[in-house]
């Protein structure tokens, strides 16, 4: 396995617009991140990913790009822009942006352009569509609800948005855009960035003919239409050798319907296209047959195995990406932790779990100090266009709100959007006006100002376990196996390589247990734990006790 510094590193992701606020918009901002590079630093990460920060009307937040080469002056503009840039990259700390190039915002220029008429240089830039018997061109569904078709009266077609209407796809098989799309790279290549997040990349390439969905479920019409078209590794290949191999950067392509079998060909190094994915295997775990919105509990041995699955099909093939939060997904310790009781040891543990896998990490701002979902009391409260849409899907379908409201609080990607929460201030220490979302109340116990000063704080534990795998390679770059899947509160694995062999032991429930598995347990030494130490036999662990033992 070649070494490299991407695959070494942790990358934290900051959603800039809920980081820190120093205008008293009630926006985060650019020079919030700057004030903050400090507190990146401490936490020993290398890379900072940054959502997007390009002008934007904001329809979804930013991924809706009015113009790739500017930097939104919501965000301090460009000149804040190259500050961060430089100062980040004074602490050594590598920075990534968010490239959104299956859509635009229908706000750009070529958008605006292409609807003028069917003539129009850029009409080909998008995908339009004679429609059907009065009707769109074909049945398919948008991912935040309704149809993927907007009719436009000015030429009387359709265009094509997987996203909300107001975030039209490109049309990739023009070669013009792809041209576009890599001088909008290369663009920020040479302004010294260190790599992208490609949002969506698994979407780029349509499906031939455009054929109706004959799968009810959502997650199927993906897979089968919408996701791992018949040009998308011809279009990521020739991104590779058009801009992305002549620079010493990092690419992580986002997607969904990328699974165990088309994974590896995205990653595969000799294939030359990207250097890892982020699969949503583990984050659908909980979504049933209606989608994210109808959600049911995870199966804890079908979590460990989609570990166990990707790492086997990755290794020696590729690289992987290992995350537990992100801003499109409720808080992780609400989700695979217990935010109540437990809501310290299983954001320990859960942290733990990040920093022992195979691959390379990603931590979500504010998972550092254990931030967990919000509950509105009304959908008044809430921003994002995925649960507007969804509640208003529902109101139309009849659904008792009240429950639906409960759906949200479980659900919302609003659940990771609250602001970071760095003092038990007003807002969080945020900002000094009104924020955009409202601030989780649970801010004036959970904060960054409170944790810096306890020795035993999530904040102060992070920082340890990365300073912990930085400093054993093992954890990168060794094997990984799997043992007593079957065990219903247990994840236990080993990792090791030719001079270390750990053992490493989650206990994800509330109950206190004595690890029975087949080994002595006298023949390892336990090196970390969540917890203070008591009398404890090594293989005994405390509800949400993680501990990483050496063999001896
Ligand atoms: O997300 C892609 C994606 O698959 C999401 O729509 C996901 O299904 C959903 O957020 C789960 O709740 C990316 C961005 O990360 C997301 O923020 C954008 O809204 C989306 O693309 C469109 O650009």
């Amino acid at each position: 396995m070649k070494k490299t510094w991407w695959k070494e590193s942790v990358v934290y992701q900051i959603y800039p617009r809920s980081f820190k606020d120093t205008t008293g918009n009630g926006i985060g901002d650019i020079h919030g991140i700057i004030e903050k590079l400090d507190h990146i630093k401490s936490l020993g990460v290398d890379v900072i990913w940054l959502c997007p920060v390009y002008e934007s009307p904001n329809d979804d937040n930013g991924y809706d790009i009015s113009h790739y080469r500017k930097i939104s002056d919501d965000f301090g503009g460009q000149e804040a822009f190259d500050e961060l840039l430089e100062k980040t990259h004074q602490k050594g700390l590598k920075l990534v942006m968010d490239l959104v190039a299956n859509h635009t915002s229908d706000e750009h220029y070529w958008f605006t352009e292409s609807k003028k008429s069917k003539s129009n240089p850029y009409r080909d830039y998008y995908i339009w569509k004679d429609g059907q018997n009065d009707g769109p061109p074909n049945n398919w569904e948008s991912f935040f609800n309704g149809s993927t078709w907007e009719y436009d009266s000015t030429t009387d077609q359709y265009y094509l948005h997987y996203f909300t209407k107001k975030q039209p796809d490109l049309n990739w098989e023009n070669p013009k855009v792809r041209k576009e799309i890599f001088d909008v790279v290369e663009y920020w290549f040479k302004k010294g960035v260190d790599g992208f997040r490609m949002d969506v990349i698994s979407l780029i390439s349509k499906p031939d003919g455009y054929p109706n969905s004959e799968h009810e479920k959502f997650q199927e019409t993906i897979i089968n239409y919408y996701a791992n078209g018949p040009k998308i590794h011809q279009y990521l290949h020739e991104m590779n050798q058009e801009v992305l191999s002549k620079y010493d950067i990092m690419t992580v392509g986002e997607g969904p319907g990328i699974d165990l079998a088309n994974g590896p060909l995205y990653v595969d190094a000799s294939r030359e296209e990207l250097n890892m994915v982020f699969h949503f295997d583990h984050m659908f775990i909980d979504c049933g047959v209606g989608g994210k919105y109808d959600p049911i509990p995870i199966d804890f041995k079908t979590f460990k195995t989609v570990f166990n699955n990707w790492d086997k099909a990755l290794k020696n093939k590729g690289w992987g990406s290992i995350f537990l939060g992100s801003h499109d997904f409720s808080r992780m310790v609400s989700r695979f932790g217990n935010d109540q009781e437990y809501r310290k040891p299983s954001a320990k543990l859960l942290a733990t779990l990040l920093l022992t896998l195979r691959g390379t990490v990603y931590v979500y701002q504010g998972d550092e100090i254990g931030m967990t979902n919000v509950a509105y009391d009304s959908i008044e409260d809430y921003n994002d266009v995925e649960t507007l849409n969804a509640w208003k899907a529902a109101e139309e379908e009849g659904q008792d709100m009240e429950e639906f409201l409960h759906i949200v609080h479980i659900q919302s990607r609003d659940n990771a959007r609250t602001p970071m929460q760095w003092s038990s201030d007003a807002n969080a220490g945020f900002t000094e006006g009104i924020p955009w979302l409202k601030t989780n109340p649970n801010h004036k116990n959970i904060n960054v100002a409170t944790q810096e000063n306890d020795p035993n704080s999530i904040l102060n534990y992070y920082r340890d376990m990365i300073a912990f795998r930085k400093a054993n390679k093992t954890f990168v770059y060794g094997d990984y196996e799997c043992l007593d899947l079957d065990n219903p509160s247990i994840y236990a694995y080993r990792r090791w390589d030719k001079a270390n062999e750990f053992l490493v032991l989650h206990n994800f429930s509330d109950k206190k247990i004595h690890w029975g598995y087949d080994l002595n347990e006298d023949n390892y030494k336990v090196l970390k734990s969540n917890m203070a130490q008591g009398q404890q036999a090594n293989f005994e662990l405390e509800a949400w006790q993680t501990k990483i033992l050496k063999r001896i």
